[in-house]
């Protein structure tokens, strides 16, 4: 029986990545004076590190301009790190972004359903209450069951914590959930956790393959609106895409 809907943020309810945070890091290096700017072809691959933080520090790795010692590092990538979100909270209360095809309307059918709604995201929860007040307004944590967040599970995506604990928030067994992820590493989050997972591909993610997803798609409408009913169908005949 399904029970709930687990949503990762980022790419899946919008193109958070290609608009809003990429653009939030670059403004973030040019106020602080650094030559260092993310194209999207370069940011792309950069995502497979889970993170802002961790994702800046990986890139200081490779930059011969980086401060020279980690404690260095690690105090620029929090700064940098903390005013990218200032700036990319700015960014979604000025409407820079909107929900992919299809999420509010599967959302809503399953509120109405008795489906319970919950967020598994690697990303900061200030990222997540600015995306979400644009989006549904002040009442919007009334919406989900769960919600869980890079600072209530700190292992971060591929590693299932994130799924476990809101798993844990909703009252559910991994069996009655079923998780809408848009990466390779959300999609093994979920499995870890022991959760089917539909993919809806995005911005970054066009070639990507995704072993064992329940299904595989453009967005939640294309090329057929994707229902409650057809999630469970999906789950009975346990379509598996290689
Ligand atoms: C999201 C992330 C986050 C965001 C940026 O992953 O990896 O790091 O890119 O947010 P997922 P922060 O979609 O798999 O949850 O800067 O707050 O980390």
């Amino acid at each position: 029986m399904l029970r709930a809907l687990i949503w990762d943020v980022d790419g899946t309810i919008a193109e958070t990545e290609r608009d809003g945070h990429c653009v939030a890091f670059n403004q973030a290096f040019e106020e602080a004076g650094l030559a260092w700017r993310w194209s999207p072809d370069y940011y792309g691959p950069l995502l497979h590190v889970a993170g802002g933080r961790d994702r800046i520090l990986h890139d200081m790795a490779q930059r011969a301009d980086a401060p020279a010692t980690t404690a260095e590092r690690e105090a620029l990538a929090r700064a940098l790190h903390m005013r990218k979100n200032a700036l990319y909270a700015e960014r979604v209360a000025a409407g820079a972004l909107s929900p992919r095809p299809g999420v509010l309307r599967l959302m809503d059918e399953a509120a109405a359903a008795g489906v319970k709604l919950a967020i598994a995201t690697t990303t900061s929860t200030s990222n997540v209450q600015a995306l979400f007040n644009s989006f549904f307004g002040d009442g919007w944590r009334q919406r989900f069951a769960a919600v869980v967040c890079a600072e209530d599970a700190p292992q971060l995506k591929p590693h299932p914590q994130v799924y476990l604990r809101a798993l844990h928030g909703l009252g559910v067994a991994a069996s009655e959930a079923f998780a809408l992820e848009d990466t390779p590493n959300g999609l093994l989050a979920a499995q870890a956790a022991g959760i089917a997972c539909g993919i809806t591909r995005s911005a970054f993610f066009v070639h990507d393959r995704y072993p064992g997803a329940t299904w595989v798609r453009p967005d939640l409408d294309t090329p057929t609106a994707m229902t409650l009913d057809g999630i469970r169908e999906s789950l009975s005949v346990n379509i598996s895409t290689p």
